[in-house]
């Protein structure tokens, strides 16, 4: 299957649009099953587009142009789902690879480009990587199921992003297939494996893609928002992400800052879910109504075409983020 996937990334890999090297950067977006990556991509494709649009307001000073090269399966069809208030539906196991983001923001083509490949193989993939890295096992055999996902999204990355739901170490949900219910440990190991691949990698090819950044977006706050209140916890504030990342992703906090703190960036995201009474009167989410299978309906603005919720800010500054510190 990897090597047919492989091919097929081979076939559909897009050098025919003249990106030069250094003007080409990676992201990788990494994060156990169900922790909110794709609802992460579909949200940063939805600013995407309304910065770009906004770039084309009559009178508009910014610069800002957006191409979605969609691969094995539809980002913009998640992007179409939040719209309508619906989660993405669960990412395959075998798939390594959605779409690449294009970001400009010059006026010329090819200045100051960012391209933005990521994985999401969720649960499966990453799994059986923590398997390994839990048995000390860091070597790649080239025949191993994983194998192209550690050389193209781990080795070849300017950028590791990764998803943590604030949620899980909490106790308000569980990890979801991964071999210990230990949010907290598996995101230190998977991170640890990260970074000690790239390491390993640096000693024998000094000139390949060093980490530029490593960004973290803390998810699913609304669901927090009074465990987080009753702790004093702001996670709007640079304090309030210390405190509770020391406290309830201790492991991964330290492994963060393996490379400094500086490089590292945070931003939490939360939905707005719909809730209704249920028959004993408590106030519960709602499931979405066309497609319940989907989980619980996200609030939409209607005026504006876009889900509600506390992310568009982040977004912006995610952008930003990509094009100083990975760009730069
Ligand atoms: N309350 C709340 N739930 C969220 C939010 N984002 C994601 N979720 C929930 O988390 C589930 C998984 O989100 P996805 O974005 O599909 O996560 P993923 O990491 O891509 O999942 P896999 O690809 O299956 O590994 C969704 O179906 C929602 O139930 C959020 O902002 N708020
Ligand atoms: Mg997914």
């Amino acid at each position: 299957m990897s090597q047919i996937l492989k091919t097929a990334k081979d076939l559909l890999s897009i050098p025919q649009l003249k990106i030069s090297p250094q003007e080409e950067r990676k992201a990788s977006v990494f994060g156990m099953a169900q922790s909110g990556k794709t609802t992460i991509l579909g949200l940063l494709e939805i600013v995407c587009i309304e910065y770009a649009n906004k770039t084309n307001e009559p009178g508009s000073t910014s610069k800002f142009y957006s191409l979605i090269v969609e691969r094995t399966s539809g980002i913009r069809q998640v992007a179409g789902e939040l719209r309508q208030g619906m989660f993405p539906e669960r990412t395959p196991a075998d798939r390594t690879f959605e779409a690449d983001y294009l970001m400009r923001f010059g006026t010329t083509i090819g200045e100051k480009q960012i391209r933005l490949p990521f994985c999401e193989t969720g649960g499966e993939a990453f799994t059986s990587m923590l398997e390994r890295f839990g048995k000390g096992q860091y070597d790649i055999d080239p025949m191993m199921s994983d194998a192209d996902l550690i050389y193209d999204y781990v080795l070849n990355t300017d950028a590791v992003i990764l998803i943590l739901p604030v949620t899980r170490p909490i106790g308000l949900e569980q990890e979801i297939g991964a071999p210990l219910n230990l949010p907290d440990v598996n995101a230190a190991r998977l991170l640890s494996g990260i970074f000690g691949y790239k390491m390993e990698d640096q000693k024998s090819n000094p000139l390949h893609r060093k980490i530029r950044g490593v960004g973290v977006f803390l998810t699913k706050t609304d669901a927090a928002l009074k465990f987080l209140a009753s702790k004093h916890i702001d996670l709007k504030t640079k304090k309030g992400v210390h405190a509770f990342m020391a406290r309830y992703f201790p492991e991964t906090y330290a492994t963060l800052s393996w490379y400094g703190l500086k490089n590292v960036r945070f931003w939490s995201t939360g939905l707005a879910l719909e809730s209704e009474r249920n028959e004993l009167g408590r106030v519960v989410a709602k499931l979405h109504p066309l497609n319940p299978v989907r989980g619980y309906k996200i609030k939409v603005d209607y005026n504006r075409n876009m889900p509600v919720g506390d992310y568009e800010e982040q977004m912006y500054d995610f952008i930003n983020w990509l094009k100083n510190t990975v760009m730069g």
